[in-house]
């Protein structure tokens, strides 16, 4: 080991500090200027909320199977890396990669039939062959197959005609065509890291092409995917190429490894993948397959249904985000009929509903305490949309400070069907009884009412309500925190781990005020994850002046959530208390990460 005198550390450092802090505040203000102008780009973006995945590239051809094998519980864009197929190999698809079925006025035709505004597409995944047209790299669909089309281009074309915004995804870090791309690379082909010079990759390949994409196709959206292995500097430089063409080109968080920050840095949403977040305050659109799959995969079938297609749709909205539903395209061109035919009775929903969807934001008092439903806003109105109709015939919709003017199915021409009450306390209960609601207003999807008031819709004051008629659950996210507590990520909701208390220990409490409506008894369930070094250690739950001891056991991770019933309490109408959980003696740094507590009703009482 070479030690180095302090003094040559000093010199060290000063040269260190003289280097670097010139590009520092180089990039912090190319960051700023290319980043500028967030509010303006955003505003077809947020009122658009449904967007068309599409994943299309030479997996297509092979559907999921290579050489009689089918690739089971994989992505079917991911063949090649889980197969291992060499690239001499994997290049002889593209020969026969002849999507003649490919129509681009259909595809936009079945996004407009199915209500989306938008579309992003693969231009590029991580097997590295380019659906489109391009000069620096003569692997791409125009050069290399039998088609000899630029889908990409008549796409483009289309989407003009027909008023609807195109995106590019990129895989701009992995690139399995490539011998010197690095991140998750094709480790059969091109074994040898030493011999990997990936700025090679980056100025002969990724760089180009996102050049063309940017400049011949005039994206609306450019999608970037996994950005591990990517410089600042490289991020900063397809930042510049994008905006310098387009300021207002919308791109996702995944340009850069900010990606896993607890803010947006160069990109202008966050891509929770096949994850609806919960909580998050910031511009972000949720990803998902229609069935399991991003690429096509003939054998699956396993397609979500219309109500849950639209469920996840609201829920996104309610959130305040997006939702982009993805289809995968066969060898033909063709995007799946029973994919079409589930997009098709989604979007006629959606078309008889439309006023409560697009250019919605998200509710100014949060959601109402009905669990089977979700609330969003535009000026002077609420919208519940309601999944499931209320078992008891009542919609509890909790406080409301305004003046209520009508309340009345989304459906009826004639307003002020709906009766309700608003109690002492500002809470709104609606009367929902489906005896008496006319049989045409119940939708078999989901039935959406709304509420008008006028003035000023003014932020809840009151304690959350324990219904006794609803599941209520406290989410860690509106705790009040006492103490050594901390959420994990700051506060951020994180892609795989959501909001959580993290390093748990014995120096500090999580509590809720609430408050009660109704007589009621009720489970208690800790929702949290923790390892087997915190088992035998406890949690205390202190309600309505009991405390209930858990100890932690049957635990398989941190990041593994695990329900336990702890106890059951039983709650008297007119309450206001607080519920307080505190971490018993820990001789680890932390017992569990604590995601929420549910009070679930206990039904005959
Ligand atoms: O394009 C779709 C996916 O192909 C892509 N993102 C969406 C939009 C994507 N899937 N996974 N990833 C990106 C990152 C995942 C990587 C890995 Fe693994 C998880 C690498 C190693 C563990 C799964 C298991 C894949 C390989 C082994």
């Amino acid at each position: 080991m070479i030690l180095l005198g302090g003094r040559k550390l000093l010199f060290i450092c000063m040269l260190c500090i003289c280097i670097v802090n010139p590009v520092l505040s180089q990039n912090k203000s190319e960051l700023e200027k290319y980043t500028a102008g967030h509010e303006k780009r955003m505003e077809w973006w947020r009122d658009a909320k449904y967007g068309l995945f599409v994943h299309w590239g030479l997996y297509a051809q092979l559907g999921g199977q290579w050489k009689g094998k089918q690739q089971d519980g994989d992505n079917g864009e991911w063949i090649m890396f889980h197969e291992k197929i060499p690239l001499n190999e994997y290049k002889e698809v593209a020969k026969q990669f002849n999507p003649v079925g490919f129509n681009a006025d259909e595809w936009v035709k079945i996004v407009k039939a199915a209500g989306m505004k938008y579309i992003v597409i693969t231009a590029k995944h991580c097997e590295g062959f380019a659906m489109f047209h391009s000069k620096a790299n003569s692997y791409n669909i125009v050069d290399a197959t039998p088609f000899g089309r630029d889908p990409l281009m008549e796409l483009r074309k289309a989407c003009d005609k027909h008023g609807i915004k195109l995106g590019f995804y990129y895989s701009h870090t992995w690139d399995w065509s490539h011998p010197h791309a690095k991140g998750l690379y094709n480790s059969w082909d091109f074994p040898d890291v030493k011999k990997k010079n990936v700025e090679k990759y980056y100025d002969e390949k990724s760089i180009p092409q996102i050049n063309e994409l940017t400049n011949n196709y005039k994206p609306d959206i450019m999608w970037f995917d996994v950005p591990s292995d990517i410089t600042r500097q490289r991020s900063l430089e397809i930042l510049k190429i994008i905006r310098t063409a387009n300021p207002d080109c919308i791109i996702n968080d995944r340009i850069s490894q900010e990606h896993n920050s607890k803010e947006l840095v160069m990109g202008d949403y966050f891509t929770p993948e096949q994850y609806i977040p919960e909580n998050l305050n910031v511009d972000f659109e949720t990803c998902m397959t229609l069935n399991g799959t991003w690429g096509y995969k003939y054998f699956d079938t396993n397609w979500k249904d219309a109500k849950t297609i639209l469920q996840n749709l609201l829920k996104n909205i309610s959130q305040g985000g997006n939702y982009l539903l993805n289809v995968g395209p066969d060898a033909r061109g063709k995007i799946p009929a029973a994919s079409v035919a589930v997009l098709k009775i989604a979007g006629n929903w959606i078309k008889r509903n439309k006023e409560g969807i697009y250019a919605t934001v998200k509710s100014p008092i949060g959601q109402v305490y009905y669990k089977n439903a979700v609330c969003v806003a535009k000026p002077g109105k609420l919208f519940i949309h309601i999944f499931k109709i209320p078992e008891q015939p009542e919609l509890v919709i909790g406080e409301i400070n305004a003046d209520i003017s009508s309340i009345y199915f989304l459906q009826d021409e004639k307003k002020g069907k709906l009766n309700y009450k608003q109690t002492n306390e500002n809470d709104l209960i609606i009367a929902f009884d489906p005896v008496k609601i006319p049989s045409n207003l119940i939708d078999p999807l989901i039935t959406t009412i709304v509420i008008e008031y006028k003035g000023e819709l003014k932020p809840r004051e009151k304690p959350m309500i324990v219904d006794y008629f609803n599941p209520v659950t406290f989410y860690v996210s509106d705790a009040k925190l006492k103490g050594d507590v901390k959420y994990g990520l700051n506060k951020r909701w994180h892609p795989y781990k959501g909001y959580e208390i993290r390093k748990w220990n014995n120096k500090g409490a999580i509590s809720w005020n609430y408050r009660t409506i109704r007589n009621g008894k009720y489970k208690i369930e800790l929702v949290y994850g923790a390892n087997d070094l915190s088992h035998d250690n406890d949690i205390h739950v202190k309600i309505n002046g009991k405390t209930f001891m858990h100890k932690i056991k049957d635990t398989p991770g941190w990041y593994k959530e695990v329900k336990k019933i702890i106890g059951e309490v039983e709650l008297k109408a007119g309450t206001t208390d607080s519920l307080v959980a505190i971490a018993g003696y820990s001789n680890t740094h932390a017992i569990a990460n604590l995601k929420r507590i549910n009070l679930i009703p206990i039904p005959g009482n």
